[in-house]
């Protein structure tokens, strides 16, 4: 294994963990934010004379909208997921091999996470098709129908070098009902195997799977079980954050977190809002993704304690004071709230700093997590942030 997973306090399920990676050690419970454009194409891949051309490349950091990998650092992102871009055809490993590595290509000396790839094609391509070789879809280059596998993306990610790389999972929405879940839950299970056979770098990289059932808790567990048989370095929590309802979400994080290794790092994909993340914490989940700050502050949104400020609305026109007076983030210190409200109507600038201030609120908010676990002041820092939140207990 390639990692290190302490835990250094705990209130009940929360915990607070040190996670030690081969590039870097970060603190849990921790929020990582996605290097990427939301509607740009996950990655290109194609074969031809039967031999795998893997694709083209990693612009990770720099695409989180207008930040660079020296502002990430300042904020304090420990961890941030990679997403392949198609840069040029040209076989990925040549060109890795030509900038240096990946890490010194993006100069991003800290820890990173790739996910498979699947649920991208699915999402944003909405072409794919799952079969039991892998995921279908059509090039976005040409059209042409192409396959991921379970062995290939974990080739891809090999090649790449993140710290932490998933499985290929066979992701249903959580809003299906029927056969279908099960089916991917099954395929998911099946699938790792040849995911843990394909790995070549397991003392190097840690391939982490990802617990599939939709909301059912007879399909989660024999997931769960399945998967916590392989032993694996790390265990995700996907398939969530896609429409259903808050209860339902939080109940099946409850149920796998108590059943998943204490030992073990727990990540629930695709989530989420500064809620969300405070009560899967809670349940004892330790790590955390979503392009929720930065695409919501390209709409003029920021983070805040109360919850949500909308920059561009008139009342910040004459508004003298920072988005948020107890931040203490870059933006906060420099810009007054006119002054943003000006900007994002008409300046890339406005949703640079509205991403830079709304990934410190999560950075700092996983801090916060992390040290009012250790200190045993955690339920006084929910209650706070409940407050915060929803002043009239609604
Ligand atoms: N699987 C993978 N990536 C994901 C998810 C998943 O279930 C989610 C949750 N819907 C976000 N990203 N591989
Ligand atoms: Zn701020």
């Amino acid at each position: 294994m390639a990692l290190r997973f302490e835990v250094l306090g705990r209130f009940n399920r929360a915990r607070a963990a040190r996670l030690t990676l081969p590039h870097f050690v970060s603190q849990t419970p921790l929020f990582m934010p996605v290097g990427t454009q939301d509607n740009s194409i996950f990655a290109c891949w194609w074969k031809s004379n039967n031999q795998l051309n893997t694709l083209v490349i990693y612009l990770v950091a720099g695409t989180i909208k207008g930040l660079t990998t020296n502002q990430l650092e300042e904020i304090g992102c420990q961890i941030i997921l990679g997403n392949t871009y198609h840069l040029a055809l040209r076989p990925t490993s040549e060109l890795i091999d030509e900038m240096g590595g990946l890490h010194k290509f993006m100069n991003w000396p800290r820890a990173m996470l790739t996910d498979s790839g699947g649920f991208q094609m699915v999402s944003l391509l909405h072409l794919a098709d799952i079969t039991e070789k892998g995921v279908t879809f059509q090039s976005p280059v040409d059209g042409k129908p192409m396959l991921l596998t379970p062995e290939e993306s974990i080739q891809i990610q090999n090649q790449i070098g993140a710290d932490i790389i998933m499985a290929l999972d066979d992701v249903v929405k959580t809003t299906i009902t029927g056969p279908r879940i099960e089916e991917a839950m099954y395929r998911t299970l099946r699938w790792i195997d040849r995911c843990i056979a394909a790995h070549k770098k397991p003392n190097e990289q840690n391939l982490f799977g990802i617990v599939q059932g939709g909301l059912d808790p007879v399909l989660r567990d024999i997931c769960v079980r399945g998967l916590v048989e392989r032993n694996l370095p790390g265990y995700a929590i996907g398939g969530l954050a896609g429409g259903e309802d808050k209860d339902s979400f939080w109940r099946v994080v409850a149920q796998c977190t108590a059943s998943l290794p204490e030992d073990k790092p727990r990540y629930v994909m695709g989530v989420g809002y500064p809620l969300d993340i405070v009560v899967c914490s809670a349940l004892g989940a330790d790590l955390y993704d979503c392009v929720y700050p930065t695409r919501t502050a390209r709409f003029g949104t920021a983070l805040v304690p109360e919850g949500v400020l909308k920059l561009k609305h008139k009342a910040m026109a004459e508004d003298t004071r920072p988005i948020d007076p107890t931040c203490s983030c870059m933006v906060c210190k420099n810009y007054t709230r006119a002054y943003i409200h000006c900007l994002v109507t008409k300046d890339a600038m406005g949703s640079q700093l509205l991403s830079y201030h709304n990934l410190h609120y999560m950075l700092q908010l996983s801090r916060d997590l992390h040290s009012s676990i250790i200190e045993e002041r955690f339920p006084d820092f929910v209650r706070g942030f409940l407050q915060k939140m929803f002043p009239k207990g609604d």
